[in-house]
């Protein structure tokens, strides 16, 4: 996919796991990292998450983007994306030369996946609250999202999710790729993240603030 531009990256997971949190906590490392970056979301009647991420003051509100994707973001993501596409072409053309594309995809069950037309690396974000046997229950996003995210951990003490357990499931089911158990709200919540993109996806060593 290289020679298109930006290197674009999906969010995926389900509702309130943390993908926006994930796409404000990577902004200020991308911008220290002085890579140009805009972000898509994909809602389902609305464009609250692209209002939020604007009114973040963390980026130039005008490389934030809004899909309405109907009642199917996965569809959007995954069987036809061509709104995100135009939108991800449009943004490149009126604000390009960009690095990153951040593609946030709307409420999700656990077998959404992108469309590797649309991104060229996914992350998947499940969290500690919605249950500690997620990763055991496996699937697509668990499986075969390129990083998996396992967020909330500062709540695995509230919920009475087991993480050792967690990391033993998350090993089992991916075996061969890279999973990071974060606290995204914290500070620094993101920089492993951040470093794992920089490593897999934009191909460059992580810059030293
Ligand atoms: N305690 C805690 N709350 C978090 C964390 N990450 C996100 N949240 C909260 O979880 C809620 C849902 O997050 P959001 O990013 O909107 O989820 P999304 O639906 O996946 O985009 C928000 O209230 C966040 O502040 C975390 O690591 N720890
Ligand atoms: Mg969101």
């Amino acid at each position: 996919m290289s020679g298109r531009g930006a290197v674009r990256v999906g969010v995926g997971g389900p509702v309130g796991s943390g993908k926006t949190q994930l796409v404000e906590a990577l902004l200020p490392l991308i911008e220290a990292a002085g890579l140009r970056t805009a972000v898509i979301t994909n809602d389902l009647v609305t464009v609250e998450d692209a209002e939020r991420v604007r009114r973040s003051g963390l980026i130039d509100p005008a490389l934030v983007v809004g899909v309405e994707t109907g009642a199917c973001p996965h569809t959007a993501i995954r069987e036809d994306p061509s709104m995100n596409q135009a939108a991800a072409l449009r943004l490149e053309e009126d604000h390009g030369p960009l690095d990153l594309l951040l593609l946030e995809s709307g409420g999700d069950n656990l077998a959404a996946t992108f469309s590797p037309e649309l991104v060229d690396y996914w992350i998947y974000v499940i969290d500690t609250a919605a249950g500690d046997d997620i990763p055991r229950k496996g699937g697509l996003g668990v499986l075969q999202a390129d990083l998996l995210v396992v967020n909330k951990i500062d709540l695995a003490p509230h919920v009475g999710a087991d993480l050792d357990r967690m990391r033993a499931d998350v090993a089992r089911a991916r075996p061969a790729r890279p999973s990071l158990f974060t606290s995204l709200r914290g500070p620094g919540g993101a920089d492993h993240v951040f470093e794992e993109l920089c490593r897999s996806a934009l191909f460059q060593d992580v810059p030293q603030a």
